[in-house]
């Protein structure tokens, strides 16, 4: 078995959006056993602590929830993605979703620099791929896509270096995308599996197909874990809960066969609200989808006992 060095960073962001807690995400993490879990499978862990943002001047906007933090976060998160992935397989434990602003960032100046295109799998019920000027909540939660792919309206933000083109993004949860973001995804062709189509195809089908064209182009691949992407009676904490979600087995399924794939080169652990979870289950959920992305076997998975 292929021992990794996982590099736990703990970001306690709650900026990117009005409904507060996910600053607890990380030591939610911590407290489930998140770095036991991945040592016990052989790999060696480390973890560097929680990060904060850098200090910015950009000044409060009137639409846009937090923006001066959002760019702080952005900032510090993109720096710390290339600093530790050279080192071994970075997890950012969120935190809400727009710290993948910066992570994927940062992992696609990574990517860039060791001359492989990065590629990012997308979990979630959402696209997150308004713009600033698209978005009608003002939650920026619900951009990072359009940020790291590239798109117009960003320019009070970290310029990025190497946006990553959208048909190198593959989405697979989807059932609650808004009209702007629809319009702009289909123009963009990204791979879209939303749960229309994983409940007449199955999920294994256009992520191995979505794998293929990594492993073709050389590729390695983010991955971005929304909780929303599951089902909200297994995973209740999260605040943006879509009914119909990804079942506990199909989930187990993903991770399984991206870790069989070798690509994987880092991860997001988004929108995980402790105060909302039920003693605790959805961060056990959540421990135990990244330990079967990290190579825990069907036959090892724990009991679990609340
Ligand atoms: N598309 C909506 C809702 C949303 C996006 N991401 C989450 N919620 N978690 C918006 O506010 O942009
Ligand atoms: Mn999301
Ligand atoms: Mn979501």
């Amino acid at each position: 078995m292929d021992n990794k060095h996982v590099i736990l960073v703990g970001v306690p962001m709650d900026a990117g959006k009005r409904r507060q807690g996910c600053r607890m995400g990380p030591d939610a993490y911590r407290v489930a056993g998140l770095d036991q879990a991945l040592a016990n499978l052989g790999h060696q862990v480390s973890d560097i602590g929680d990060i904060q943002p850098d200090d910015t001047d950009v000044p409060e906007d009137l639409h846009l929830f937090a923006l001066p933090q959002v760019i702080g976060w952005t900032k510090a998160l993109s720096r710390t993605a290339q600093n530790t992935a050279p080192n071994g397989l970075p997890i950012f434990m969120g935190g809400d979703h727009a710290l993948s602003m910066g992570t994927v960032a940062g992992m696609a100046a990574h990517a860039q620099q060791i001359g492989r295109p990065l590629f990012v799998l997308w979990l979630d019920a959402h696209s997150d791929f308004h713009t600033p000027d698209s978005t009608g909540s003002g939650n920026l939660h619900g951009t990072p896509v359009a940020y790291f792919t590239g798109q117009t309206g960003f320019d009070v933000f970290p310029h990025v270096a190497a946006p990553v083109p959208t048909d190198r993004v593959g989405m697979i949860g989807l059932r609650s995308v808004d009209p702007a973001e629809r319009a702009r995804l289909e123009k963009d062709h990204a791979m879209l599996a939303d749960m229309r189509s994983i409940d007449e195809h199955g999920i294994k089908a256009p992520l191995i197909a979505f794998l293929e064209r990594v492993r073709a182009a050389n590729g390695i691949l983010h991955v971005s874990l929304d909780v929303d992407f599951l089902d909200p009676s297994i995973a209740p904490a999260v605040g943006t809960t879509v009914p119909g979600g990804a079942t506990e087995r199909e989930a187990h399924l993903v991770m399984e066969l991206l870790h069989e794939s070798g690509l994987v080169c880092s991860l997001d652990l988004v929108e995980l609200n402790p105060f909302l979870d039920e003693r605790g289950r959805t961060a056990k959920l959540m421990v135990d989808l990244a330990a079967s992305l990290l190579g825990r076997r069907i036959f090892d998975r724990p009991t679990r006992s609340f």
